[in-house]
């Protein structure tokens, strides 16, 4: 089984690669939560939708979130009606919000709803929310504290970020399954996701990285860090927030204490002697390694010692999702293989 962790738009990419490797059966996504909002009072998860809708084929390319072809009439309405309207809600996204609030008002836990959701979209992977208890991304901005949402989409990610913390996660405990996956893989993979933001808010629910530091699969992560800035979006700031270096070695700082390989862009293996801080770091974090498939070293993935490899990671087609997917499999099974020898 593969477990997949994954948050935000670059995540739902790979996970549509895998997809065509791994049978749905043996796919586990863990999906973050704490960009959840309540919107014109429906219960709306944006990056399990984005992982739903991915998979069954659904997913807007051009937006990178909510569906193909959608209209947006509803949301023109609730304008004229003088209600919120700076997320775009649409009109056929709302139906997944009406029936998953349904669910929830029923007494379903969001697993349950996903789980639903999931088998009435068509799609057989197994995809869970981090948690079944309510954990919000707060950032403390130049413009007070804000909600994911209000920092991403209303402010556009443009106001400074002071801090950044996950409301109720304390509390929290990983959904059903989540634990178990982690213990059961074959090989967990972090997806190309926003390491403070998308992947921050399930590894501070209690347990969650505890049991990824156990696991005995290997831990492979996708960067998505590109020549020294983000993908997209504001993960290069926000990893300055925490004081990690927006780099390469940021994120495998961030996965330090579980990660076996970091997947680094093409563009970095030059770069990554550029970087001035890299050399103190190189120790302290992470050991680098240009390696590709044919070439492997035999680093033991129980040292927790991160190795990095490196493949274009920028997804623009299928092919480019289906390649990178490919080498990220090859990348668990090598790491698995020298690990066993
Ligand atoms: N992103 C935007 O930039 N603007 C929006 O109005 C917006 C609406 C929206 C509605 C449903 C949904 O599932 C996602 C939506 N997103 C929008 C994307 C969302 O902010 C991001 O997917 C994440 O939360 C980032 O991880």
């Amino acid at each position: 089984m593969i477990v997949v962790f994954t948050g935000g738009t670059g995540g739902t990419k790979l996970v549509q690669g895998l997809q065509q490797f791994v049978p749905p059966e043996e796919l586990t996504i863990v999906v973050n939560t704490g960009d959840d909002l309540e919107w014109w009072g429906l219960h709306v998860s944006p990056d399990i939708d984005s992982v739903l809708y991915g998979l069954a084929d659904w997913l807007s390319q051009d937006r990178g979130w909510g569906i193909a072809g959608d209209s947006f009439r509803c949301l023109e309405r609730m304008k004229q009606l003088e209600q919120p309207s700076w997320f775009s809600l649409g009109d056929l996204d709302l139906a997944t919000h009406l029936t998953r609030t349904a669910m929830l008002r029923a007494g379903r836990s969001l697993s349950e709803a996903t789980a639903e959701l999931a088998t009435r979209f068509g799609v057989s992977a197994r995809v869970m929310p981090m948690s079944d208890d309510r954990v919000s991304t707060m950032l403390d901005t130049a413009k007070g504290t804000l909600t994911f949402q209000e920092y991403f989409v209303r402010e556009r990610h443009e106001v400074d970020v002071r801090a950044v913390y996950f409301e109720d996660a304390e509390q929290a405990r990983p959904a059903p399954g989540v634990i178990e996956s982690i213990g059961q893989a074959d090989a967990i993979v972090f997806a190309p996701s926003n390491p403070v933001t998308s992947i921050g808010p399930i590894l501070a629910v209690p347990g969650i990285r505890a049991a990824l530091r156990r696991a005995s699969a290997p831990v492979v992560a996708v960067s998505p860090i590109v020549g020294g800035v983000a993908v997209s979006g504001p993960a290069g700031a926000l990893m300055r927030t925490m004081k990690w270096p927006s780099t390469i070695f940021g994120v495998a700082k961030a996965y330090e204490d579980f990660l076996d390989v970091l997947v680094a862009d093409q563009s970095e293996e030059s770069a990554v002697s550029q970087y001035p801080a890299v050399r103190n770091q190189q120790s302290a974090v992470a050991q680098t390694e240009s390696h590709r498939a044919g070439n492997s070293s035999t680093t033991n993935h129980r040292s927790r010692s991160t190795r990095f490899v490196y493949a274009n990671t920028i997804m623009r087609s299928m092919k480019d999702k289906r390649d990178l997917a490919a080498f990220v499999l090859d990348a668990c099974t090598i790491t698995s293989e020298s690990a066993k020898a």
